[in-house]
């Protein structure tokens, strides 16, 4: 079995549909095995952020918060409406391994409440939020979403 294929193998399961849409036809041999490696690389170094739980809210009234997580300065999701203690919602965003994410709750007037900061790893697990009285959780998996 060639190279490629072994790569090719390891990268299946999850990445099975990622590698069926994202590798073009290969002119060599060369070229479709760095393809497999390159995408193989891709999926490794990701991570699916599944969902966020918030277990202790910030703001103390009903409807409770209004997460929302950002990766450098970027927005990159938003609660679809406001969470209180208990409440889980779906977030399915693909973050580079080893992202810092920080989860905020948005308030008005006042500034938004920063929550948190956990980095992601390569294994799956989950980010732990704990700050200004509140206290939220993210899982996340393997490989892009
Ligand atoms: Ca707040
Ligand atoms: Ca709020």
């Amino acid at each position: 079995m060639s190279r490629a294929n072994r790569i090719r193998i390891a990268a299946a399961g999850a990445a099975a549909a990622v590698m069926a849409t994202a590798v073009p036809a290969a002119a060599s041999a060369a070229e479709e095995e760095w393809d497999a490696t390159r995408y193989y690389l891709m999926y490794r170094s990701s991570a699916c952020i599944e969902s966020l739980t918030v277990h202790e809210a910030e703001d103390w009234s009903a409807p409770g918060d209004e997460p929302y997580l950002t990766v450098d300065g970027w927005r990159i999701w938003e609660s679809p409406g406001s969470m209180d203690d208990g409440a889980t919602a779906a977030v399915n965003r693909t973050v580079a391994v080893g992202s810092v994410v920080a989860a905020w709750d948005y308030d008005w007037p006042d500034p938004d409440d920063f929550i948190g900061s956990d980095t992601v790893g390569s294994r799956g697990g989950t980010l732990t939020f704990q700050g200004d009285g509140a206290h939220y959780s993210a899982r996340y998996s393997r490989g892009a979403c």
